[in-house]
């Protein structure tokens, strides 16, 4: 009895050294480090740290992610942030469109001067390019060229200001020396508009407001120009809302794969949430009051929430174009639309003409 107990215990013994190990799970990072060009109190910033909270809180502390805003991670070089995740050297980021847009020529889709302004509700259209065909061959272009999608947030629709004078006409655009982000379309808009643009890293940006090295500039009401004070460089605020620059939350493919299944679909239902608030944050007051609605109801009001009455406030004078005043804006940049529709791919633009008329 003793002898055929023994037996079996070798038995097991060597069955077990046979079997094969079940392999460790790649050990996850202490830190995960994301990108952000913008400063922490801009919404973006604001937008990503709310990701890597909602992910720590989730995960008890086993995701932990940090936000590195300012353009940190990228010596300063915003268009550099794609290749850099591509690489490895960052984990995470929560990208404009406009950045990785020299990498990526989808990525102009939004940067199409006017093309969603003179739409009847340009957030709609918006929303039905994220979630449509148009959208889906964006982020389809950005993972053939290696980086993982994990879901979209929203810098803003980007409003002109200056110092040089109210904008309310194309002709007032003349002469006027505008900083733009180093992608190419800028230049020829700006150029299409009769301006004067200069390309600037958005980390050299303020400094250049500082000295009056630019007349101008454009980016989001909510999202940039009131965290930024913009007030403090530029008297005149003109609303014409000629593009939006969509964010995207990236992944680094061989970060993406280490995460277990489980860890997985928590990141994805954290960006889902973070759409929401990054959106709400981007559309505040310029909706249909529905952004301010979903903040409070999850208590996360910010210190400004009438942005117009605040910008005057401060001393800004603030031009609402009328939808006849930016179709003349419109017919002004036809040239750069049709230039970059070729570039972009006339599928894509056809799809997402077609996503924003059946919204
Ligand atoms: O550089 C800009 O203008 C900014 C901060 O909006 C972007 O990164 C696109």
């Amino acid at each position: 009895m003793k002898r055929c107990l023994l037996r079996s215990a070798l038995a097991l013994c060597a069955c077990l050294l046979a079997a094969p190990l079940p392999s460790p799970a790649a050990p996850y990072k202490a830190e995960y480090k994301l990108s952000v060009v913008p400063g922490a109190t801009s919404g973006w910033g604001m937008t990503a740290a709310y990701f890597a909270d909602l992910v720590r809180e989730r995960s008890q502390g086993r995701i932990n992610i940090k936000v590195y805003p300012s353009s940190q991670l990228l010596a300063g070089k915003q268009t550099s942030e794609f290749l850099m995740l591509r690489n490895g050297a960052i984990d995470f980021a929560l990208a404009s469109t406009i950045n990785w847009s020299p990498q990526i020529k989808e990525l102009n889709l939004t940067a199409l001067p006017f093309f969603l302004a003179v739409q009847p509700d340009r957030y709609k259209a918006m929303d039905a390019v994220m979630a449509g065909k148009s959208g889906k061959m964006m982020v389809d272009a950005i993972e053939k060229k290696g980086v993982k999608i994990i879901g979209w947030a929203e810098n803003g629709f980007r409003e002109m200001t200056t110092s040089k004078g109210p904008i309310s006409k194309p002709e007032d655009m003349s002469g006027l020396k505008i900083r733009v982000v180093g992608s190419p379309i800028f230049i020829e808009t700006f150029r299409a508009l009769g301006a004067n643009p200069v390309n600037m890293n958005w980390s050299e940006a303020t400094t250049g407001f500082q000295q009056g090295v630019v007349d101008g500039q454009e980016n989001p009401t909510n999202g940039i120009n009131i965290p930024l004070k913009i007030w403090d460089y530029h008297k005149y605020h003109c609303d014409w809302h000629y593009i939006i620059d969509p964010l995207l939350m990236g992944v680094n493919p061989t970060v993406w794969k280490s995460f277990s299944p489980e860890d997985q679909k928590l990141l994805l239902e954290c960006a889902a949430e973070t759409e929401k608030y990054g959106k709400a944050l981007s559309r505040l007051c310029m909706d249909d009051g529905s952004s301010l609605a979903y903040l409070k109801s999850i208590d996360k009001l910010p210190e400004v929430t009438e942005p117009y009455a605040f910008m005057e406030q401060q001393g800004m004078i603030v031009t609402r174009l009328s939808p006849e005043q930016i179709a003349k804006f419109h017919e002004a940049t036809q040239k750069v639309r049709a230039d970059w529709t070729a570039k972009i791919g006339p599928d894509l633009v056809k799809a997402a003409e077609e996503d924003m008329a059946a919204a």
